[in-house]
């Protein structure tokens, strides 16, 4: 008889003792964003239901008023955070400045600040393409018992205690790292429970896939352009594909199990990237490293990077060692 895989309810409760803050309280944060991300996922599978629906008087299947479902996954992470008393603070790509969470007694024990991007790649609900959550998760630095200050949500990204995605696609997955590694649970809609998929996930040391929006292609630097070049079989017979979705949480996951890298460079006249280091490149970058894999800006280390603003973007590569070391050294020579 095949061996029961366990819930991530369990998996949480039996790897708690082994965290060096096993208070409970990362437990208990885990599981909050465990039933927002089932929340979430209800409403995003109807969501091509809903949109028709939603043309009769602009009201949606349960007579709400429709929302759009970026700002329906805000609010419902938000709210089941916010009333579990778990957090002093959460960050949010939806939300201008981030949110103090006091608790019930007026003062704020709470140690810990979330930071989420609640539905990355919404604008392909409409089109049916997965879209993703993506959380971040710090102990606060401001003093416990005092207001979340900024500096709480301005850390670097090595300082994550937690960090993960939920991908709502032909399965719901919750992949995340407590900094002991990256595990994936997939949910049995019927049973509305997650159960522990994939073991000890890690990035093929090398792949054949590279993800790109390749319509910048002039905008990017010497070295990029050279690595797709390269990725293009100039020169070689290397059998890469091309494999981009649009959706981050969708692209990494695909790599993160195939091997691959997935690039956001910098581009336009500011030279920016596009991607938000907080709670886009941080937690991807997180969940990289604890994949054995590398996440750069293609000039430092993602998890190096010191924020300055909220909602910073970033130039993010990442993913499979090879690969991104193959691209750092065209980089290097070429930049
Ligand atoms: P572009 C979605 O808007 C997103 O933030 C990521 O999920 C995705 O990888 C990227 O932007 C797509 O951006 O410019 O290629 O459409």
């Amino acid at each position: 008889m095949t061996k029961q895989k366990k819930t991530l309810g369990e998996f949480i409760f039996d790897n708690q003792s082994a965290f060096p803050y096993s208070t409970g309280e990362l437990s208990k944060l885990i599981n909050a964003i465990r039933l927002a991300a089932k929340i979430t996922n209800h409403e995003v599978n109807k969501a091509g239901l809903v949109d028709i629906l939603g043309d009769a008087g602009n009201t949606n299947i349960q007579g709400e008023n429709q929302q759009k479902l970026d700002v329906y996954a805000n609010t419902k992470f938000i709210q089941t955070l916010v009333q579990r008393g778990i957090v002093c603070g959460i960050a949010s790509e939806e939300e201008d400045d981030f949110i103090a969470v006091n608790s019930h007694d007026g003062k704020n024990n709470n140690s810990y600040v979330v930071l989420i991007d609640p539905l990355d790649g919404s604008s392909n609900i409409d089109v049916n393409v997965s879209v993703g959550t993506i959380f971040s998760i710090y102990r606060r630095i401001s003093p416990v018992g005092k207001p979340v200050e900024m500096s709480d949500f301005l850390q670097p990204g090595k300082n994550q205690v937690a960090a993960g995605y939920i991908m709502y696609g032909t399965s719901t997955i919750l992949v995340y790292s407590t900094g002991r590694g990256v595990n994936g649970f997939t949910l049995n809609p019927a049973l509305r429970t997650f159960y522990h998929s994939h073991p000890n996930m890690q990035f093929p040391e090398t792949g054949s896939i590279y993800s790109v929006n390749e319509g910048n292609y002039i905008h990017f630097s010497k070295g990029v352009k050279k690595y797709i070049k390269y990725c293009q079989m100039e020169g070689g017979d290397r059998p890469y594909a091309s494999r981009y979705i649009g959706s981050l949480v969708s692209d990494f996951h695909r790599n993160l199990i195939k091997g691959g890298i997935y690039m956001y460079p910098r581009i336009g006249p500011e030279q920016k990237g596009k991607l938000r280091l907080t709670y886009e490149c941080n937690p991807i970058a997180f969940l990289t490293e604890q994949a054995n894999g590398i996440a750069t800006t293609g000039a430092e280390r993602i998890l190096d990077v010191q924020p300055t603003e909220l909602h910073q973007r970033e130039a993010i590569f990442c993913g499979s060692r090879k690969m991104v070391e193959q691209l750092m050294e065209f980089i290097a020579t070429e930049d």
